[in-house]
């Protein structure tokens, strides 16, 4: 069982990750609308991870006897002025979600529930991993600068990403 406050902050969690899904899909067009197809690819990978991450709290919520109750998700912002200011805006938000995990952990430490801590530590090493690939792409993008063929380059190296599906446990 699971309390009624850690119930509803993993629920606020869900839409959090599939806010952050929708936010990537919406990248994603950006990106292929100025023809950067392998960014695009990158962005719709990460956009299967991030539902991934939702499923994973869907599923322990699930597991715990709790009650899934889904909100509405936000509208995400559909225009960047460059890639890098798409990379900053994914940063900043990998920066949220991670403090939105530590909140989630700080809850489950107040209500003692100690399988939600275990449970979330999955979440809070996969947010190290997160910001330091958004911020190294980042970095990239800004040694770039105004390079079109190295970042036609960057492109192609991000064609290659696939998605695969994270074991959350
Ligand atoms: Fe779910 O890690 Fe990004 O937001």
């Amino acid at each position: 069982m699971i309390s009624e406050k850690m119930n509803a902050a993993l629920n606020k969690q869900i839409n959090e990750e599939l806010y952050s899904a929708y936010l990537y899909l919406s990248m994603s067009a950006y990106f292929e609308g100025i023809s950067l197809l392998g960014f695009a690819n990158w962005m719709k990978v990460q956009t299967q991870e991030e539902t991934a991450h939702a499923m994973g709290l869907f599923d322990y919520v699930n597991s715990r006897g709790g009650k899934i109750e889904l909100e509405q998700i936000n509208k995400p912002q559909i225009n960047w002025a460059s890639p890098v200011d798409a990379f900053e805006a994914v940063l900043k938000h990998e920066q949220y979600i991670t403090s939105k995990i530590s909140e989630l952990m700080d809850t489950a430490e107040a209500e003692k529930d100690r399988p939600a801590l275990s449970f979330l530590q999955w979440y809070i090493k996969e947010q190290v991993e997160e910001e330091a690939t958004a911020g190294d792409l980042l970095a990239k993008l800004k040694l770039i600068g105004s390079d079109a063929n190295a970042l036609l380059l960057m492109d192609k190296d991000l064609a290659a990403r696939t998605f695969v599906a994270p074991v959350i446990e």
